[in-house]
């Protein structure tokens, strides 16, 4: 066989190749085979669990890439306008389940393996994921991917490769180790690069300003070194649709593999030296909650993804128009939070030095492109960076924001003249101390639509963080609450949830949340409320087994599940749900409590390795677990797992399995959430605070289907007006002096009562969030789950309810608005050819 070249040389392919995708179980069969041998070199007598996840996972790429070519095919034909989503983090997940859910061969491929004796979970469990973000900011960037592909939206991801995703947390005596992330070390199926689309970056040097040869006054930037962006695409599939769409992540490469010039002066370790300079920028993930580090290589990781970005989107106009001022037409750019931020001033460049625009007409396509999503109202959490630490890395982006503020003092004094005080906190720069750039105020300037993530957050955006932005420009503000997406957080995560959901309303709700309000009828139906429970039950005897193979622990899925997880941190307070289980304990030892249902705590999450108080707190939870689950007078009444390694893979598992979903920010701190939502749709009740998006899943699935308590977010705010004071609370309540004493006593660890003296200290003299304050509150409103619990009908009727009522909590309401009220977007069908594809 040899390709047949002379039919193609001379012509013009005005299709993409159609491939005709046979998926009966015959041909996966026989394609798995085949990718053993092609892919992996093996034969099956020889093949690993591993070879075989990576040879269906290039049976099931090759069937994504065909429906990919068919969408960028279509979106490139119609010259769609497209959304650029620009991230410096995706927390993607595995990829070859949801991958088979959305091409529709679950059946097909479950068959096909086990007829090879294989069996589908197992390849499932051999992925290891891209861990490339922190928490919820990461993933809710790749939950908006698979609702823009769903929706049939063109669209581009843009975000960095890194080599070294967020660290694996293991326990080691009760603390949390941070062990790194090496994903890329079997090989990574799901990704094309594409070398030969790179782009070059700059860093460094000076400026020259002159007169071009018209006379124009023209700024050279002289830089000092540069590095090469090399693209690799992940394709991600809508849900029963042909679209299909791209994560393209930059790799950092050095520029050439010799610099000959060093070589040849014998200088061959400068110039090794100098590759692996560059390439370190695209090395490791920052986790954030970090204290100042080293920050340079953070700055030029977001330029770089940035500049690539751009670079590729001008490309991609300029293969279709000329016209500069058309790209406010043909893109829209949103920036997930100020991180790539810099891309104001990159945009700005590209106009004026790269293509000789003038200021006005540049500022005027720049301010049509982008728009700002902020995450967080923390100010320790709001970017900053020192201007000569700036100035160093991007000295031309540096003047260019001095322009851009110039310009836009000017602007704010015409609107308020003299308010002195307003100019100095909306300026670019903050002069107090050090001066620093402040991104949040850069990507709002840049911005023609700003976006808090919850209801909560967006008011409170406009009161405080930008409440001056707010005031020169209310047109540019909206809210656009998170969401998450059903097609992994139910169907792929909960199969037994979503088939009995189906059974009963039909198949459309996937793709159409609002449907999920027919089962509200359900909620008063015996046999369905036992359906519903066996369910749930299923979910908490997987995940005792999980817990028994990572932890070595017995837990009893009989007991209420009660769980945790997300990122370690002051503000989301795991300390106050501590209290509240060391409070628990004494009353049971006290011979108190005994109707109490039998619950089980389970805690996940990663603390920051810089974090002293996160990473003390996860040592507090593994000391009450050892004492609580070791105490015979308990006796299996309460179980406290630490889950180590909290991901997106183990999430699945996780948030299925929970009667209790605890969301118990100090109200006003935590921006939206996301677990709160993946948790109530998989059919668990909440514990929560009046803060982010609970306030809004409290209103829509009812207040009396959610367990309420604490001081609100103007309560708060009141109560450290008025001059709180954590150690009044302190004294004034027995059984908290009691819970703290344990622990300062040193009962969890292990008699040293050191430990835990500077979580104890904070609480008892600053309280930043307010735990003594809600401490009452929410022991009272445990004791209420407990009661409810013991009443399965009423509980799993309440659980039905919730889920039935969360359909607006689909990523899909959140990008459909992003859409309609910001992107101004329409969806682009794509047909896929030769394909035999059914949605099941
Ligand atoms: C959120 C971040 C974040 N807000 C800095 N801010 C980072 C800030 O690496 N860094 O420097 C990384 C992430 N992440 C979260 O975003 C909010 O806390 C959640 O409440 C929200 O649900 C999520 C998605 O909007």
């Amino acid at each position: 066989w040899s390709f047949p070249m002379e039919k193609f040389r001379g012509t013009i392919l005005h299709h993409p190749p159609s491939h005709c995708f046979d998926n009966s179980v015959e041909s996966i069969k026989a394609d798995l085979t085949e990718k053993l041998f092609s892919m992996r070199a093996k034969f099956p007598e020889v093949a690993t669990l591993n070879d075989y996840y990576l040879a269906l996972s290039y049976v099931v790429r090759d069937r994504v890439l065909h429906r990919w070519i068919h969408s960028a095919h279509t979106y490139f034909q119609q010259a769609s306008r497209t959304v650029v989503y620009l991230s410096a983090e995706y927390l993607m997940g595995p990829q070859l389940g949801n991958n088979i859910l959305n091409l529709g061969i679950r059946k097909q491929v479950e068959q096909a393996v086990a007829e090879m004796g294989l069996s589908l979970e197992d390849l499932l469990e051999q992925e290891e994921e891209p861990g490339l973000g922190n928490g919820g900011l990461g993933r809710l960037a790749a939950c908006y991917l698979d609702s823009l592909a769903t929706l049939q939206i063109p669209a581009f991801g843009y975000g960095i490769r890194y080599e070294f995703g967020i660290f694996d947390q293991q326990i080691k005596d009760g603390w949390q180790v941070e062990v790194t992330d090496r994903w890329l070390r079997l090989g990574n199926p799901w990704e094309v690069p594409h070398p030969e689309r790179r782009y070059e970056v700059r860093f460094g040097g000076h400026t020259e300003a002159g007169y071009d040869a018209q006379g124009r006054y023209r700024v050279r930037w002289v830089p000092e070194r540069s590095v090469m962006g090399t693209p690799f695409d992940t394709p991600v599939l809508g849900y029963g649709v042909g679209n299909a769409i791209i994560l393209r992540l930059w790799q950092a490469e050095a520029r050439e593999s010799f610099d000959f010039q060093a070589f040849n002066l014998g200088n061959y370790y400068k110039a090794v030296d100098d590759k692996v300079m560059s390439e370190n920028i695209t090395k490791v993930l920052y986790p954030n909650d970090e204290p100042e580090a080293g920050r340079r290589l953070r700055l030029e990781q977001q330029y770089f993804f940035v500049a690539c970005s751009l670079a590729d989107m001008l490309r991609i106009f300029f293969q279709r128009d000329t016209d500069l001022d058309r790209l406010p037409d043909k893109f829209v750019v949103q920036l997930n939070d100020t991180h790539p931020a810099v891309a104001v001033a990159e945009m700005m460049r590209l106009l004026i030095d790269d293509n000789g625009l003038e200021w006005d007409r540049a500022w005027k396509i720049t301010t049509g492109v982008f728009a700002y999503t902020n995450h967080t109202l923390l100010p320790e959490a709001l970017e900053t960076w020192n201007v000569d630490l700036f100035g160093k890395v991007l000295p031309r982006h540096l003047e260019i924001i001095y322009e851009i503020n110039h310009r836009f003092l000017m602007e704010v004094n015409r609107f308020f003249p003299g308010d002195a005080g307003r100019l100095s906190r909306m300026s670019l720069f903050s002069e107090a101390g050090e001066k620093r750039v402040r991104m949040a105020n850069l990507a709002c300037v840049g911005s023609r639509a700003i976006n808090g993530v919850a209801a909560l957050h967006t008011d409170l955006l406009k009161q405080t963080v930008l409440k001056d932005f707010h005031e020169l420009w209310p047109e540019k503000f909206s809210n656009k609450t998170n969401g998450v997406t059903p097609r992994r957080f139910m169907a792929l995560a909960n199969p037994g949830l979503a088939d009995l959901i189906t059974q009963s309303i039909g198949a459309t709700w996937l793709r159409d949340m609002d449907r999920l309000k027919g089962l509200e009828p359900f909620a008063r139906d015996n046999a369905f409320r036992d359906q519903w429970a066996e369910v749930k039950h299923q979910c908490k005897v997987r995940l005792a087994a999980m817990i028994r193979k990572k932890t070595g622990m017995a837990v009893d899925p009989d007991t209420l599940f009660d769980i945790q997880v997300k990122r370690i941190h002051e503000y989301k307070r795991q300390h106050l749900n501590v209290l509240n289980i060391i409070t628990h304990y004494r009353r049971l030892k006290q011979g108190l409590d005994m109707d109490a249902p039998a619950r089980t705590f389970i805690f996940g999450g990663k603390a920051a390795p810089g974090y002293v108080l996160a990473k003390l707190m996860i040592r507090l939870i593994t000391g009450v677990a050892d004492v609580v689950n070791h105490d015979p007078d308990i006796n299996g009444r309460i179980k406290v797992v630490f889950y180590p390694d909290f991901n997106v893979k183990n999430a699945q598992h996780i948030y299925p399995a929970a009667d209790l979903s605890e969301q118990i920010s100090t109200a006003g701190k935590e921006a939206s959430g996301t677990g709160n939502m993946k948790f109530a749709l998989n059919g668990a009740l909440t514990i929560g605070t009046l803060d982010g998006a609970n306030v809004e899943i409290c209103q829509a699935v009812g207040p009396e289907n959610f367990f309420l308590f604490g001081l609100t977010a103007d309560q708060v705010a009141a109560t450290r007006q008025a001059g709180y004071r954590p150690c009044d609370v302190y004294d004034g309540n027995e059984e908290l002096r009691a819970a703290m004493g344990m622990i300062s006593g040193g009962l969890f660890s292990g008699g040293d009562p050191g430990m835990f003296a500077p979580l104890i200290d904070s609480l008892l003299n600053e309280d930043r969030f307010m735990v003594l304050a809600d401490y009452a509150a929410y022991v009272q409103c445990q004791e209420q789950v407990g009661r409810a619990f013991l009443k399965p009908d009423h509980w799993h009727a309440m659980s039905i309810l919730n889920v039935a009522r969360m359909g607006m909590f689909s990523s899909d309401r959140s990008i459909a608005e992003y859409c309609r009220d910001i992107w101004h977007v329409e969806p682009v069908p794509v047909v896929v050819p030769d394909e035999t594809c059914d949605i099941d």
